[in-house]
């Protein structure tokens, strides 16, 4: 179904929700959106791959319709694991529980519908935040990586992908109009490009590229990088 949330403008235009009428446009929402998003996901499925430990959990943490945790699990096919796909939108866990009609016993995946802020995380191997952290409320990330790091096994990898901030102006403009030129691009107006930006002032916060290491550093991270980088997109693993 065709993203036009934004094309008739509704004032005052209120603060964005992941709610039912966005878990319907999700898939073109987000392919339309985000710059690199199906290499993203199949990238991840290639790093999951690799990492995996025979008979620990996979975490997808902000799962949204659990693209992630599907590329995944087709990718690991019959070995063993347990992925646990996390959202806190109703919408999109109801949508992800009526959509996810591959029966798999070898590695099923819960969806659960939680505050990712509360998931006990545990024997995990792989940890994903593909696009999430930026909703978490600035004062709560370190708080949430430091638990992801805690519940990581030895030699386990934890993944996140954001949207990034670029301290130097002229590289941050230069960035964002590549990404809304790719939005226009890709069928969206500008009218709609605006009203999608300001109804996420506040609700998606992004930090720089520099903040996020130092954040992975101090948690106990060994060792970070980037895997991936797109306009003021950025994908990160960390090793524990
Ligand atoms: C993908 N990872 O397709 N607890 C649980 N979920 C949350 C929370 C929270 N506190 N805050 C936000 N979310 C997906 C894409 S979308 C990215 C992730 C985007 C969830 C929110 O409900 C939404 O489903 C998801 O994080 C972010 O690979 O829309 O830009």
């Amino acid at each position: 179904m065709k993203d036009t949330i934004y094309r008739s403008v509704k004032n005052p235009i209120k603060p964005f929700e992941f709610n039912e009428e966005v878990a319907d446009v999700f898939p073109d929402m987000i392919l339309r959106s985000v710059p690199g998003y199906p290499l993203t996901i199949s990238m991840i499925s290639v790093m999951a791959d690799k990492y995996y430990q025979s008979g620990s959990n996979i975490y997808d943490l902000g799962c949204s319709l659990g693209t992630a945790s599907i590329a995944i699990q087709k990718v690991l096919k019959d070995r063993k694991s347990k992925i646990i796909a996390v959202d806190n939108s109703e919408a999109m866990i109801k949508s992800c529980c009526k959509n996810n009609i591959v029966e798999n016993d070898e590695n099923k995946i819960d969806f659960i519908l939680e505050d990712i802020l509360n998931t006990n995380i545990f024997n995990a191997s792989v940890v994903i935040m593909n696009f999430s952290l930026q909703f978490i409320p600035l004062e709560n990330r370190k708080k949430l990586i430091q638990r992801i790091f805690d519940g990581l096994l030895p030699g386990g990898v934890f993944i996140l992908s954001e949207k990034i901030h670029c301290d130097n102006k002229d590289e941050n403009d230069v960035m964002s109009d590549l990404h809304y030129h790719m939005k226009e691009l890709n069928g969206y107006e500008k009218l709609e490009i605006s009203s999608k930006r300001k109804s996420l002032e506040d609700v998606l916060i992004p930090e720089n590229i520099d903040n996020h290491l130092e954040r992975l550093r101090q948690v106990g991270f060994k060792d970070s990088f980037i895997w991936l980088k797109c306009f003021n997109f950025a994908s990160f693993i960390a090793f524990k």
